[in-house]
């Protein structure tokens, strides 16, 4: 039977529906092909990504030959053409003889033939026989078949796309089925009918911070169209272009810059989506600026640019930016920003947009952008948008712990139209990401949300390289939601940056696993940190009471795989832009896992009664672990100060959990932190909003992410706590707010007394039983002061003599105090 163009609205219809139809490809095994052997159609498939619609075996695999004939004609896609030759020739083909369909020799027998262009060519639709092509846009149908139908050996490839970009991913698909069989080559026996389940699938470089580089975003196109995703928004937030200098052209350097990406992907199907956000000054009843906005975009249409975005995110929707704004739209308020936005919007749709030969429909990010409640600012947008104009929504809370398929269809309900989900993940611009790299693969996005939204993009980390992986897993959920498997897709992103190689893919496993949490911008993670290191950890705790030796004995292997994973994830993935952004943090992984390997060695000499032993690992033990937590995020790459972290606080606990045995040995009581929940007290309370929700206590209540805050009204503010007793102190750690960078608290002494402080810091400064120490600057945070003082009252006193205000995040005060 012909290859045909078959709807697939029956396979679309229900999840369960398409789910039975398309068995995941490790489990599917079709009936036997006619004229191949049980043994060979057993073999399970490759794993392709992102999971296809419906894959099976189509029968034999073929053996990839020296010299391959190419079919294509003028319909074949350059740039799907030219990465399926890259692919053969990757993968043992020396000759590629491009053919025309109607002249294909008949000495081609025994020769490996690919047919390559529209699915509805003879020639393909012939090879791809029953083998359905899906009439969707960017859809494909790809078949390998071993034989004739005749049932003679005759090795043919049929790739056949509904569209340009269908024939693309179709190359994609097929490089996946590539496999090594001793010195040869073979593609799998496969049949795929394919499609996307959304419309728009990729990434947003919408984040604050340093900007992705040149090479990066080059990569970055390559990437996505690898990954079968059709858009990337360029959308900055530090490029003062997209942002504060909105009415200026780019300067010729950033402007080629840009060309070459604008090529780049579009050599990748990828639509270079251009944003510029102009709410933040715009006069919306000037005419000027509506004019200097559209002059913005002609620019980049000159350069190839055929989707375009107006971002209105994060601006102020209780004041204008002009007097003329108010004459013409009334108070500032959310109704009345609406109707100047709207104005704007459709004015750029109708005769910027829709005047222009290819150009997709205009998108835009609403200012309410991360909630569900209606308003008359959505009320506005829904009731005069232009319809073609696609609406980007983030789900709720601006980072969503999940996307249901009821909150989708809210906000389509209250946008008016399917919303396009700008998805705050991997993003790490915010203080609760300080730190941290966010490697989890995607989660808690509900299947079935193709049927609600136009489609999903990645608002990634400043680190481009590293957010490919999470990039990776979100691609594959939004090309096939309702056959999305959480699992599957960590262990293909691993494979992939990888280059296939398994031992190494499991490296990246554990690196991801220590690197998983995924905070929100509440104090509850939408992704757990360490889901894997740290039950093994908590097991071991458990264990270790009963059984020390075996529990040792049976954690051992998992702390060696976190020591050993940065060696071996650095000589096995090529990717080098990956190695430069996860450099910190694997340094941090090293050293952390050899701690842990010399705590459980404290951990057996302890056991052995080896006191010297014991006492020599543990040096070694608090060495590396001091090493490790002054390793440091570059500001330059990500733009926020602090320690990197990596398995917190599982890593860390344990060896202090260490620490405090082995000290319980020598007779000394446990190092405690003492401060927390004890009494706070500043010089004063700072105002907002006639509240005083900077309290002394916030600085010891365990959350990095709040602070405490002096009125700033005096000179020489301090703030102290009182820990109820007095104590031998070891150590004392002052952390920054992590909201902001410059607000570091500089110029400071510390004082331990045993006795209530009283009169000013000059009258302390020497005074008996007063310990004090002085801090001149605060680059990292925490700043570790040690101390051998004993006291019960410590105090923070800023020296400075110009009325300023003290805050700190948090303030951690180490000693020793006996129990019982
Ligand atoms: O999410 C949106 C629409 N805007 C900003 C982003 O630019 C920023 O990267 C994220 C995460 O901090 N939050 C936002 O609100």
């Amino acid at each position: 039977m012909a290859g045909r163009s078959i709807a697939f609205a029956a396979l679309a219809l229900t999840g369960s529906l398409a789910i039975a139809a398309f068995p995941p490809v490790a489990r599917a095994a079709e009936p036997p092909d006619a004229h191949v052997t049980a043994a060979a159609n057993s073999r399970p498939l490759p794993s392709v990504s992102p999971t296809p619609q419906s894959i099976s075996r189509s029968g034999d695999d073929v053996t990839v030959t020296g010299r391959v004939l190419l079919v294509v004609d003028e319909h074949t896609d350059a740039s799907a053409r030219d990465r399926l030759v890259r692919e053969l020739k990757k993968h043992g083909v020396a000759r590629v003889d491009n053919v025309s369909p109607g002249a294909v020799p008949q000495a081609s027998q025994g020769l490996l033939t690919v047919r390559l262009g529209a699915a509805e060519r003879p020639d393909i639709a012939a090879a791809l026989g029953d083998t359905a092509v899906p009439a969707r846009a960017e859809s494909y149908a790809l078949k390998v078949s071993a034989r004739d139908a005749q049932g003679e050996a005759h090795p043919d490839i049929a790739l056949g796309g509904t569209d340009a970009a269908g024939q693309f991913y179709a190359v994609q698909t097929l490089r996946q089925l590539f496999q090594r069989h001793d010195d040869d080559w073979t593609v799998a026996g496969a049949q795929v009918s394919d499609y996307p389940s959304m419309p728009l699938r990729g990434s947003i470089e919408g984040f604050y911070g340093p900007q992705w580089t040149a090479a990066e975003r080059l990569d970055h196109m390559d990437f996505l169209g690898e990954m079968k995703s059709n858009t990337y928004v360029y959308a900055p937030k530090d490029d003062p272009y997209h942002r504060d200098k909105w009415r200026e052209p780019y300067p010729a350097v950033r402007l080629a810059e840009l060309r070459q990406l604008i090529d780049r992907a579009r050599a990748g199907h990828v639509r270079f989506t251009f944003a510029v956000s102009p709410g933040a000054s715009i006069c919306y009843s000037d005419p000027a600026d509506t004019e200097a906005l559209t002059d913005k975009l002609q620019a980049m249409y000159d350069a190839g640019v055929r989707s375009f975005s107006i971002p209105l995110d994060d601006i102020s929707y209780t004041r204008w930016n002009c007097p003329g704004d108010a004459e013409k739209f009334g108070a500032p308020g959310r109704g009345a920003a609406a109707r100047a936005q709207v104005g704007l919007l459709n004015a750029v749709q109708h005769d910027f947009v829709a005047e222009r030969e290819g150009v997709n429909p205009l998108q835009m990010v609403p200012t309410e952008y991360g909630d569900l409640t209606d308003t008359a600012y959505k009320q506005t947008i829904r009731a005069t948008l232009d319809p073609a104009v696609q609406v980007m929504w983030t789900g709720t809370d601006v980072v969503p712990p999940q996307i249901t398929n009821a909150q989708a269809s809210k906000a389509a309900e209250l946008f008016g139209r399917k919303v396009f989900v700008w998805d705050n993940y991997p993003v790490n611009d915010f203080a609760r990401t300080a730190g941290r790299l966010l490697l989890a693969p995607y989660d808690k996005r509900e299947p079935g949300l193709s049927d609600h939204l136009s489609g999903i993009v990645s608002n990634p980390m400043n680190q481009q390289a590293a957010s490919k992986l999470a990039v990776f897993t979100m691609s594959d959920f939004s090309w096939n939601d309702r056959g999305y498997d959480r699992d599957r897709s960590a262990r293909q992103a691993a494979l992939h940056l990888a280059a296939g190689d398994s031992r190494t893919a499991d490296a990246v496993q554990v690196f991801v696993d220590l690197n998983h949490m995924a905070p929100t911008f509440g104090s509850q993670p939408w992704q757990p940190q360490a889901p894997v290191f740290g039950a093994a950890v908590e097991r071991f705790w458990q264990d270790h009471g009963s059984d020390a030796e075996r529990a040792i004995a049976e954690f051992r292997p998992s702390v060696r795989a976190v020591a050993q994973a940065p060696g071996i994830i650095r000589e096995g993935v090529p990717d080098k832009l990956f190695l430069s952004d996860a450099s910190r943090w694997l340094d941090a992984t090293q050293l952390w896992g050899q701690s842990m390997e010399h705590g459980l060695n404290v951990l057996a000499a302890l056991a052995a009664h080896n006191a010297a032993e014991a006492a020599q690992e543990r040096q070694s033990m608090d060495s590396l672990a001091a090493a490790a937590s002054q390793i440091m995020v570059d500001p330059a790459e990500q733009g926020r100060h602090g320690p990197v972290k990596i398995g917190d606080p599982f890593i860390e606990d344990f060896v202090a959990r260490v620490a405090n045995l082995h000290d319980e040995s020598m007779g000394l009581p446990p190092l405690r932190e003492l401060a927390r929940g004890k009494q706070a007290t500043q010089i004063s309370d700072y105002e907002w909003g006639g509240a005083f929700p900077f309290g002394a206590d916030k600085s010891v209540d365990g959350d990095l992410f709040d602070f405490s805050t002096t009125s700033g009204r005096e000179a020489q503010p301090w703030w102290q706590v009182d820990l109820g007793a007095s104590a031998d102190l070891e150590k004392i750690e002052i952390y920054n707010r992590t909201d902001c960078c410059a607000e570091r608290t500089k110029d400071y002494y510390v004082l331990v007394s045993d006795q209530p402080f009283s009169g000013t810091l000059a009258d302390q400064l020497g005074k008996p039983g007063v310990w004090s120490h002085h801090e001149t600057d605060q680059a990292a945070s925490p700043t570790t002061i040690a101390t051998t003082a004993r006291g019960r009252y410590v105090r923070v006193w800023l020296a400075g003599t110009d009325p300023v205000e003290l805050n700190m995040a948090e303030v951690q005060v180490y000693g020793r105090v006996q129990e019982g």
